[in-house]
């Protein structure tokens, strides 16, 4: 009997996927390239966790595309890059017109739209797919977001919707996304946010442990307390139980954690990308730029112990003269939290509006909802936000941000205020706060950076007496000409 569909690369996520698809009722033939000499780690899958299960082992290409039905569904779980391109190329001899081949990893959006072309054209159909939820989620139901071909989704839609997650009222948390790179642009915004929250509970972890002083398990207890409330969210769960985890000799693991933090590329292409499309994705950026200032340790250390003097005396200062509250902290957490949604969803918009995807974005916060790393209790409200009013500008005009935002503000600007003042980094909860406060001011002081490029460059200017559209250049100096430099802006 002949495979529903093939899948290449048995890494962690593939070996899960075919799992969870073999799970379903699926049959699987799977692939991964083996080094000459070695066991293969096929042989190795279907004689180990695969065994007795409707798995077919290949040993090649030619052999994974013969093992399947037809039109074929090939599903690739590979490195990004160099490696999907490679693949599509030893793929193509073997596969016919209306065959499909999905893209599964993290790919770059930009390459998923140039696939889906190039592939298009020789009558093969390309999804590109955002999976998220790690091991476990692949295993058991992640988070699905696929994009491409769309003639495709009707052959690809039962066995991604089937290997999905599943909310309480049974619906999957996947659904078609868009054309192009809609859905690997999606999943980047996703681990774009992740980046976000993961930042922004670091920094209640540092304030609570330094400036408030509680230990592990101490602050352990404050995670499960606010996993219970308004901030319910798997990575709240998670940091609590990493506060709890003891290393074999019984000592709390995390403490023995060298605080450089890695990356794969999502959070910085987010960040990218947004400058691409103008959009001010300012919390996303500094998590990713903690994320490399974290990896500059011996910098770090050498700062650390060059100005050690001086910042030990203001937090000795701090110490003695503040009153910090855990409440505060959680508040800071969330407003900021809601900040940087609002701010992911800004991109998806521009995005949308820019490449033609006509995003739906309650129902791209509906399939985050479970399975994935973001998945939260209060992501319901960004769906209902949407579901309300499909064109909100900005997730922060909607009456529940705006009361959350409004409740939580003092307690925001305390929290701000005490790590600059005690020299606690909070990139991500500061720029929240500078980005709101930028968002809300009418008259910023944006009229100086006008008056200066007219000044030096010539650059033209609006007037607050005039219409919008209309510039003008003033000779500052008494000694410049007519000429003007153009009104673009890029
Ligand atoms: P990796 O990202 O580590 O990829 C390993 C797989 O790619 C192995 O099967 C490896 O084969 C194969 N591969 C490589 Br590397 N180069 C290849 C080539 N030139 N030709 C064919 N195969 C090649 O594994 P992963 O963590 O399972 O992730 C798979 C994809 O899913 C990635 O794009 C990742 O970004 C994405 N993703 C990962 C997670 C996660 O939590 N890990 C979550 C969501 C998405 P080999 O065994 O022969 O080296």
């Amino acid at each position: 009997m002949k495979a529903d569909i093939g899948l290449i690369g048995l890494a962690v996520m593939g070996e899960n996927l075919a799992l969870n698809m073999e799970n379903k009722g699926f049959t699987v033939a799977v692939y991964n390239r083996s080094v000459p000499g070695e066991e293969g780690v096929v042989d190795r899958f279907v004689s180990g966790r695969g065994k007795g299960k409707h798995f077919v082992g290949t040993h090649s290409i030619e052999q994974l595309v013969g093992s399947v039905k037809s039109p074929r569904i090939i599903m690739m779980m590979v490195k990004a890059g160099r490696p999907v391109d490679e693949l599509i190329t030893q793929l193509l001899p073997f596969l016919s017109p209306g065959d499909v081949i999905i893209d599964g990893g993290n790919s770059d959006f930009h390459d998923t739209e140039r696939r889906v072309k190039e592939l298009e054209e020789k009558g093969i159909y390309f999804v590109g797919t955002g999976i998220s939820g790690g091991e476990e989620g692949a295993l058991h139901g992640p988070s699905v977001m696929p994009g491409g071909s769309v003639k495709a989704w009707p052959l690809v839609k039962g066995i991604l919707q089937g290997i999905s997650a599943k909310l309480d009222d049974g619906s999957p948390c996947c659904e078609w996304i868009g054309a192009g790179g809609a859905g690997h642009f999606v999943k980047m915004v996703h681990n774009g946010i992740e980046y976000g929250d993961m930042q922004l509970i670091s920094e209640a972890y540092s304030l609570l442990k330094n400036r408030k002083g509680l230990d592990n398990d101490a602050m352990a207890v404050v995670f499960d307390e606010w996993n219970r409330g308004e901030l319910d969210s798997f990575l709240i769960e998670i940091t609590a139980n990493i506060l709890r985890f003891r290393d074999e000799d019984g000592k709390p693991l995390l403490d023995k954690i060298l605080d450089v933090a890695g990356q794969k590329g999502t959070g910085k292409w987010s960040a990218v990308t947004a400058m691409d499309r103008n959009d001010p994705l300012t919390l996303i950026t500094e998590a990713v730029y903690a994320r490399l200032l974290s990896a500059l340790y011996s910098e770090r250390t050498k700062a650390a112990s060059l100005y050690s003097g001086e910042l030990s005396v203001e937090r000795r200062k701090r110490i003695d003269n503040s009153q910090l509250s855990t409440d505060d902290v959680r508040q800071a957490l969330y407003a900021a939290k809601l900040v940087s949604y609002a701010q992911g969803f800004s991109l998806l918009r521009r995005a949308s509006e820019y490449y033609g995807w006509d995003l739906d974005f309650g129902t791209i916060a509906h399939i985050w909802r479970k399975g994935c790393i973001i998945r939260s209790a209060f992501l319901q409200k960004v769906t209902e936000a949407y579901r309300k009013d499909p064109d909100l500008e900005n997730l922060l005009f909607d009456d529940f941000f705006r009361s959350k935002i409004r409740a939580a503000l003092s307690s925001w600007r305390r929290i701000v205020a005490e790590g600059a003042l005690s020299g606690v980094a909070l990139p991500a909860m500061s720029s929240a706060l500078s980005y709101f406060d930028g968002l809300c001011t009418l008259h910023s002081a944006a009229n100086m950076i006008q008056a200066q490029r007219d000044y030096f460059g010539a650059h033209t200017y609006e007037r607050t007496d005039c219409e919008r559209g209309r510039f003008f250049h003033t000779d500052w100096t008494g000694e410049g000409g007519n000429t003007v430099s153009g009104t673009y802006s890029v």
